[in-house]
């Protein structure tokens, strides 16, 4: 649509207002929440640093940390290299302290987070663990919506104990380069008379969706920047590019007209958990797969969720990831079968040393009670899932540099 031009009815681009919430180094910040010594410290939380283990990459790093060149993906001894670690020499101004990845604490965390977004945006569109778009355009106005957002960070800050930066801008892809602008605690409002002078100076290559190739492609024809890119020929663009050439085009012009809408109904439900280190304890395994059993069931009758295939993840050392599910003839809600199920399937590990367990119910069904029967067939979830778990488990992949974010990222598509 030209600029300006839009059908009778539909709300002006200036009518929207769009909040991007990003939390501050995230993981640190958990770290932190639990252990406040670290605050203020350089802190990195990552795979792999502990005497004797060579390979693991950073999770993410604490601004302290990043100040000495320690950066999310970098290979652990890297990050070593450039911050050692402070229980190695404690004498060592410049050590930082090390922390392994949990996820599920992180997840906790995040969703907390979450239930404010909801009680404060009219929608939500979940990004990532760390990470959400608010449509807030009937909460506030442009002319409040600096306190908006403060409010947003505060209740985050108070209730959650974690810090977080907000853009505020008439579209999501605006609104996320204001929250990323100003980072740790950043606070930005792009009003909409102000989004081109905003954009102009921002490198291409953090326009959202432009990727390092085509940021070296734009770099070639001359366009260095967001301006560059808002004022190229859209001709040229679309030659090159396709439709993705217009669409960046328009991005970096502020004409992103994406509606901030919720992702879509999650193909399973999982809740996973590690011990400390691995534990021969059997019964401690089936106690907490019982706890988690019952944590996914409540989830799934939380979000009418029906379930047809009931399973479970064990972990043994190193790394070895086994999952094993049951479907059942129709789709069911039933706490009670989640847990008969979950047991017996774990009964195959009995006498084995286990790290980590996983309950996940998947085939979900999201129908009335009267039609789930019906639909029960929908999607093999089971086929996914199965794939997902053995990539994890057959590659040494989770131990590779960049394994701690396929890590998260598997899991967090559990939690979507
Ligand atoms: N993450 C990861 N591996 C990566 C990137 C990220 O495991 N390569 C995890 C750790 C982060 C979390 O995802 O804490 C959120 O990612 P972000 O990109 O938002 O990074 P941070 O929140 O850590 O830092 P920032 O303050 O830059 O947002
Ligand atoms: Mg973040």
């Amino acid at each position: 649509m030209v600029d300006g031009e839009r059908l009778p009815g539909a709300p002006a681009r200036e009518e929207r207002i769009v909040l991007h919430v990003d939390m501050d180094c995230f993981y640190a910040s958990c770290e932190r929440r639990r252990e406040p010594e670290l605050r203020g410290e350089p802190v990195v939380v990552g795979m792999g640093y502990e005497p004797g283990e060579t390979v693991g990459a950073v999770a993410t790093a604490s601004y302290e940390a990043r100040e000495y060149g320690v950066e999310s993906a970098q290979a652990i001894g890297a990050a070593l290299d450039n911050l050692p670690r402070k229980a190695d020499e404690p004498d060592n101004p410049d050590a930082g302290y090390y922390r392994p990845v949990d996820l599920d604490f992180y997840q906790d965390v995040g969703s907390s987070v979450k239930e404010i977004l909801y009680e404060l945006g009219d929608t939500v569109r979940e990004v990532s663990i760390d990470e959400a778009y608010l449509d807030v355009t009937d909460r506030t106005a442009w002319d409040v919506a600096d306190g908006f957002a403060r409010h947003v960070k505060q209740r985050i800050h108070r209730e959650v104990g974690v810090p977080a930066s907000v853009g505020v801008a008439p579209d999501m892809s605006t609104a996320k380069l204001a929250s990323d602008y100003d980072k740790p605690d950043g606070l930005v409002v792009v009003e909409p008379d102000e989004v081109r002078e905003f954009l102009a100076p921002i490198d291409v290559a953090d326009v959202h969706g432009i990727g390092p190739v085509r940021a070296r492609e734009l770099r070639e024809m001359g366009i260095e920047t967001a301006g560059d890119l808002a004022s190229a020929d859209p001709y040229e663009l679309t030659d090159r590019f396709g439709d993705r050439g217009r669409d960046l085009y328009r991005r970096a012009r502020g004409e992103d007209n994406r509606p901030v809408e919720p992702r879509g109904k999650p193909k399973s439900l999982s809740r996973e958990s590690a011990f400390d280190g691995a534990t021969d304890d059997f019964e401690r395994v089936r106690e907490q797969v019982a706890t988690l059993a019952e944590a996914v069931a409540d989830r799934a009758t939380r979000k009418d969720a029906f379930y047809r295939t009931i399973g479970v993840k064990v972990v043994t050392p190193p790394f070895d990831v086994h999952t094993r599910a049951e479907s059942l003839p129709g789709p069911v809600d039933d706490a009670g079968l989640v847990d008969d199920v979950t047991q017996d399937l774990l009964g195959e590990f009995a006498g084995e040393s286990v790290r980590k367990v996983g309950v996940r119910v998947s085939n979900l069904d999201f129908s009335e009670r009267e039609q789930a029967s019906l639909d029960g067939f929908e999607s093999d979830g089971d086929a996914d899932d199965g794939r997902t778990e053995r990539g994890r488990g057959d590659s040494t992949g989770g131990r590779e540099r960049g394994g701690t974010q396929r890590d998260g990222q598997i899991s967090l598509d559990d939690f979507e």
